[in-house]
């Protein structure tokens, strides 16, 4: 017998294509919902470190999709951690945690949680964790300290959450924090 997961989930590949729209750049990889198929599924492809610049992954539940848009993140946002370009090693650890820490919901306000996206950039790569309340300052915190934790983060090291309505409206690097852990 398989081990089934509390949620089922999909993966998303962002293909970075400049005749595309945004949204036409996300393809569906794959569902899964059982421990086994996360496996199968995480040694059959190759890791972010290693897909092509512009790139993205995004693992979200399955029922909602990796954008803005989406109803679930529509009042949301999402801790981010920015990593230095030259850590591959790490930045490929730090994301089987965060998928890891999804999948087996490892969150009190795991409820919260819509998915995570890695993204892959000339200036830095980041990872980021989406969660449907950016208004629910005691679930926002619980979900960036044990994030932390989980993920043994060292000092220098910083989270920032962004709220996805002023991500909307800045567009770039200079989105206001709205907490720092
Ligand atoms: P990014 O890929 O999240 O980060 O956003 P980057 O600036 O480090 O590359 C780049 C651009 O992709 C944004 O300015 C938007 O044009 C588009 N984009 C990103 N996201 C997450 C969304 C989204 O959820 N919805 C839509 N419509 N566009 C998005």
């Amino acid at each position: 017998f398989k081990h089934p997961l509390q949620n089922s989930w999909t993966l998303w590949y962002l293909e970075n294509d400049h005749k595309k729209s945004w949204e036409d750049m996300q393809h569906v990889i794959t569902s899964f919902n059982f421990v086994e198929d996360f496996w199968s599924l995480y040694n059959h492809i190759i890791p972010p470190s290693v897909i092509k610049m512009g790139s993205d992954y995004s693992l979200f539940k399955k029922n909602i999709r990796p954008m803005w848009e989406d109803a679930a993140n529509k009042q949301g946002g999402r801790w981010v951690i920015t990593l230095n370009k030259n850590c591959k090693q790490e930045l490929d650890n730090l994301w089987l945690d965060v998928l890891l820490c999804m999948i087996g919901e490892t969150f009190d306000y795991a409820d919260q949680i819509c998915g995570a996206v890695v993204n892959i950039r000339n200036k830095c790569n980041k990872i980021s964790l989406w969660t449907a309340n950016g208004s629910d300052k005691e679930a926002v915190l619980e979900i960036g300290h044990k994030l932390r934790e989980a993920l043994r983060l060292n000092r220098q090291c910083q989270l920032h959450y962004h709220v996805h309505k002023d991500t909307i409206v800045k567009r770039g690097s200079t989105v206001k924090s709205i907490y720092t852990l």
